[in-house]
């Protein structure tokens, strides 16, 4: 079976290792989303891409989601010494490795999507790992403050106010220009099933479908998702708060309508989200099913994704 899904971070990735158990023998390409992307003391670092590139490969730090297992930090140290900002992202020292080779392959006239299959080629994630776009594209957050009225990257926002202050609007920049990396179009051309993961439907899942092309790709094929919210509330993360500042409620149904319909084909709720009768989670052409969604452990992640796999089957 050729399986096609879209990933953000933790999310995605957790996921994906589901994915992997519950379909031994697929062919799985993975467009990730590099709207979070950050250049950082000269370094290009894509946070969603070695997430799931960690994840899978056996490299990540479980208890934090991301970054690597086993990390120091007497870069990130050095650098604060330094006075060197911004001092509010954790680069540990492993993890550096990776944006210097990176940006070193990116420097030398690679595109991202040649120096991700590089990096793929140390980690083996047992997937075809390719980013959304080779064109750079970054997500910008607009807030007020007492600085007024500004537009800061997404991981400012995120990370260093940890989204405390309202988004007012989410915008990724660049994604005018921006064209499906090489490969992209083709894996979902030919994917017998694709899936949209539990990551964050407006800064990982919504990043992806604003690349040209891409949700149009889509729209013609099977398309399954799982909803990254279960009883009303992101399992993880402040996801809540980027649906807000599109207007969307935070509710499965919400999120379900967010990507649509022909969009979507089948739709994994949680139990406590699928109510009975005309309260139930749906829309017109789009079957939905409620499942456990908390992705506890490897076991419960691929119990999803094989719920995703029948449905896919049923509805193609
Ligand atoms: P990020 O880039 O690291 O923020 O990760 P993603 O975008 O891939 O995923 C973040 C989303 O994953 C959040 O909205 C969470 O609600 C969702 N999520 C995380 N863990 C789980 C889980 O166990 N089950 C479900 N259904 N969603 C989850
Ligand atoms: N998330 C944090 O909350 N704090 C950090 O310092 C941080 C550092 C970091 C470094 C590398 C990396 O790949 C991811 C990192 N993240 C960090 C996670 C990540 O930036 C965000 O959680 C997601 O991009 C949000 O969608
Ligand atoms: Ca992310
Ligand atoms: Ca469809």
């Amino acid at each position: 079976m050729r399986i096609v899904s879209l990933a953000g971070g933790i999310g995605g990735a957790r996921f994906l290792r589901g994915l992997l158990a519950a379909a031994p023998g697929s062919e799985i390409t993975v467009i990730g989303n590099t709207g979070d992307d950050i250049t950082l003391y000269g370094l290009q670092v894509c946070p969603d891409l070695d997430t799931v590139m960690y994840t899978l490969g056996g490299g990540i730090d479980e208890d934090q989601g991301w970054g690597r297992q086993k990390e120091t930090h007497v870069v990130k140290e050095e650098l604060a010494a330094y006075g060197v900002e911004p001092q509010w992202f954790g680069l540990g020292d492993r993890d550096f490795a990776t944006h210097i080779v990176r940006t070193q392959m990116l420097r030398a006239g690679y595109p991202l999507s040649a120096v991700t299959e590089a990096l793929c080629a140390r980690w083996e994630p047992g997937v075809r790992l390719i980013p959304m776009s080779d064109d750079r594209t970054e997500t910008h957050v607009v807030i007020s403050d007492e600085q007024g009225r500004r537009a800061v990257h997404f991981q400012e926002w995120w990370v260093r106010l940890r989204a405390s202050v309202p988004a007012e609007e989410i915008i990724l920049v660049g994604a005018d220009q921006a064209r499906p990396a090489p490969g992209v179009l083709e894996a979902i051309a030919d994917a017998d099933a694709v899936i949209l993961p539990p990551s964050n439907p407006v800064v990982s899942i919504g990043t992806i479908l604003q690349i040209k092309g891409i949700r149009e790709a889509l729209e013609s094929k099977t398309v399954v998702g799982v909803s990254p919210i279960v009883g009303g509330a992101p399992v993880r993360g402040m996801a809540d708060a980027c649906l807000t500042a599109i207007g969307v409620e935070t509710t499965a149904q919400a999120v379900l309508e967010l990507y649509g319909s022909p969009l979507v084909n089948g739709w994994l709720v949680a139990e406590e989200d699928d109510g009975v009768g005309l309260d139930g989670v749906g829309l017109d052409g789009v079957r939905v099913r409620s499942r456990p969604l908390i992705m506890h452990d490897v076991e419960s992640a691929a119990a999803i994704a094989r719920a995703a796999l029948d449905l896919a089957t049923e509805l193609s």
